[in-house]
């Protein structure tokens, strides 16, 4: 069976966001037009406690899209994002969640980032998505949401090396794109390590 995951599709990755991705509101109609296509659908939720190290404002004399080495992990620095239990955390307004299966809260432990909506950055925290994935007997999974360039394409490489048929749905992601282009790469990177790559239209019109 396939399932759907859609990557933090917050508030904060939204324009006007703390963390904004430039049209990453755009997704949001063509995600909802996806889920009627899909049975088993789960979320990613990035969920930082305020006192994470992804955060430049927790570290003197760091600025955002600086480097560090955060307890062995090179970390880039973002802005303050995802707080939990802020409305920059929650999910767009406009997102349909009715058909849910469940939720994936990530970046809860603040010594550690965590890009992919199964693993921590330094792959020892787990959010439980693979074993709840298998455990419902999903053998393909489709990802979509924000952003292209972090957390999506870290979930799309995770749920290859989990062994999932993994479809990337590009024009349903967006990205940060600090590097121009840093998006076409993301994508080249996740097709080179075997994730198949379509345009929505094709899951919409075609299957
Ligand atoms: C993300 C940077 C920091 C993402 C999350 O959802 O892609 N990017 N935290
Ligand atoms: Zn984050």
């Amino acid at each position: 069976m396939k399932a759907l995951i859609i990557v933090d599709v917050q508030n904060d990755f939204i324009p006007g966001g703390a963390l904004a991705v430039k049209e990453g509101d755009q997704v949001v109609p063509i995600i909802n037009e996806l889920q009627q296509k899909f049975d088993f659908i789960v979320a990613t939720q990035d969920w930082h406690p305020a006192d994470h190290g992804s955060f430049a404002a927790n570290h003197s004399n760091k600025n955002i899209g600086e480097f560090i080495d955060l307890n062995g992990v090179q970390q880039i620095l973002w802005p303050m994002h995802c707080v939990q239990e802020t409305t920059g955390a929650e999910f767009h307004p406009d997102l349909k969640t009715e058909k849910w299966k469940a939720v994936f809260k990530k970046g809860t432990n603040p010594k550690v980032d965590s890009y992919s909506g199964f693993f921590d950055n330094n792959r020892m925290g787990d959010t439980g998505l693979s074993s709840f994935l298998k455990e419902n007997g999903i053998e393909e999974v489709f990802v979509c949401g924000l952003a292209t360039d972090y957390c999506v394409k870290f979930t799309v490489l995770d749920a290859i090396s989990e062994g999932f048929k993994t479809t990337l749905i590009a024009d349903a992601t967006r990205a940060v794109n600090i590097q121009e282009n840093d998006d076409l790469k993301a994508i080249k990177e996740m097709s080179a390590s075997g994730a198949k790559v379509v345009l929505a239209d094709e899951i919409l019109y075609f299957s």
